[in-house]
């Protein structure tokens, strides 16, 4: 199994991160928990993005150790001891000879010999970076030593946030299978068709492209499309309907995120045209903002913008841009009624990925630089069982969402996912067509 990266890359993280930290400290990160589904059947594993980071080590029962007890920094992985018995039930292990020959640490341990290195060094050192509630071992042993613990996250998620070449070149493939995925759904489309049946589609690209989803598929017709983490998928979608798909991949270990909304008929009512053609220019709006130097909340205040006004001029709103937008740092106003989540995300390892950037609160987030990867996602959700607010009769059952994965350069926004139609023109044109 050889590693995503060249082994250089590993190591200029490495150095990247432990650059920065105090002499005389203790780095122990814990790749994530086994978690059960039923009785003795476990979900499928997935590394904790930070083990994946610095050491591309994916398998269960893990500890990447960094320490500098000797004045040098000295790198060690405690893994799953070879067992061929074990091995037999539950696959192959490299052990620790063989992560310590082709992986990019110096040395490897069994994972049974945690707390027996570790505890000598806690004595030796003055802080212990550690991630908590991850590894109860580790969890235990720190709580025992009374030593000071400091969490690591801020130091890496600055380095995870900008990408390398080599991760863009991956964010690419996973956006361009993405791409192909949703548009393999939309030949699909039909009046009455499942949700789940466009979800097979969609996850059998990824699965027979040697990819994964990075989130659980979302795949919501009509109503649905305005409940926003809506996955249970098991309704068909009415002749006349829109569905909303909000599905993307992982592929070695990077994540893709798409949205897409169409008729499933393949031609848009007027009031679905409304709607979509205001989500889709406030998401260009937003897209556009995507230059680095630009605070994180400027690009949801674009699209904002736009959406409160579009909400004025369909008479959806009745009250001034200034009242609909509401506070002018926090942007509260009755809009998000019909557009309550943010307008995007970082992108990376993990599909909300590290780097902050909240909105919807009065922090301007941080400033975009070339190398971050975001999401640009405004919607409108019309819910028709709403009772929270008015829902005009015309838009009633409406929810659209369009989402791209935007590249920050230097040269301004780069769109991961082109490939994939937003335009009505191209939806329908493809929607219900065979390849
Ligand atoms: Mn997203």
């Amino acid at each position: 199994m050889p590693l995503t990266f060249p082994i250089s890359e590993y190591s200029k993280r490495q150095s990247a991160f432990l650059g920065q930290l105090p002499s005389n400290s203790l780095v122990l990160i814990s790749t994530n928990p086994r978690s059960i589904r039923s009785n003795d059947t476990h979900y499928p594993f997935r590394a904790n993005s930070y083990m994946l980071y610095l050491c591309d080590w994916d398998e269960s029962d893990s500890v990447w150790m960094a320490s500098n007890s000797t004045g040098e920094w000295e790198t060690t992985l405690f893994v799953l001891p070879r067992d061929t018995k074990a091995e037999i039930w539950e696959g192959r292990r490299v052990g620790p000879e063989g992560a310590a020959k082709y992986w990019p640490v110096d040395k490897a341990h069994s994972i049974m010999d945690l707390s027996e290195v570790i505890r000598p060094l806690l004595g030796d050192c003055s802080v212990v970076f550690s991630i908590a509630g991850l590894n109860p071992e580790i969890d235990a042993l720190l709580n025992d030593s009374n030593i000071e613990t400091a969490n690591p996250k801020s130091y890496l998620d600055q380095l995870r946030v900008i990408k390398s070449e080599a991760e863009i070149e991956i964010m690419r493939k996973s956006a361009d299978l993405a791409s192909e995925a949703h548009i393999l759904a939309m030949r699909e489309g039909n009046p009455g068709v499942g949700e789940w049946h466009l979800q097979s589609v969609i996850e059998s690209c990824f699965t027979s492209n040697n990819a994964q989803w990075a989130y659980p598929s979302i795949v919501g017709g009509g109503d649905n499309a305005a409940i926003l983490h809506y996955n249970t998928n098991q309704e068909s979608v009415k002749d006349g309907d829109l569905v909303l798909i909000d599905a993307g991949c992982e592929v070695q270990g990077y994540a893709s995120d798409i949205t897409r909304t169409w008729p499933v008929n393949g031609r848009f009512t007027d009031a679905q045209r409304e709607i979509y053609e205001l989500v889709l220019k406030s998401q260009i709006a937003a897209i556009e903002v995507c230059r680095p130097g630009a605070r994180w909340v400027e690009f949801h205040n674009a699209a904002s913008r736009v959406i409160a006004q579009g909400l004025i001029d369909l008479g959806i709103l009745d009250c001034t841009l200034e009242e609909a937008i509401g506070d002018p740092n926090d942007f509260d106003g009755p809009y998000r009624n019909y557009f309550m989540h943010g307008t995007g995300h970082f992108l990376g390892l993990d599909v909300h990925d590290v780097g902050g950037g909240r909105q919807g609160d009065d922090d301007p987030g941080p400033k975009l630089m070339p190398g971050m990867v975001i999401t640009v996602e405004p919607g409108l959700y019309f819910g028709s069982w709403r009772t929270d607010v008015n829902i005009p009769e015309r838009y009633a059952g409406i929810g659209v969402r369009i989402e791209d994965d935007v590249l920050v350069t230097a040269d301004g926004p780069l769109v991961l996912t082109s490939s994939c139609p937003k335009e009505i023109s191209e939806l329908e044109a493809i929607i219900g067509q065979e390849g």
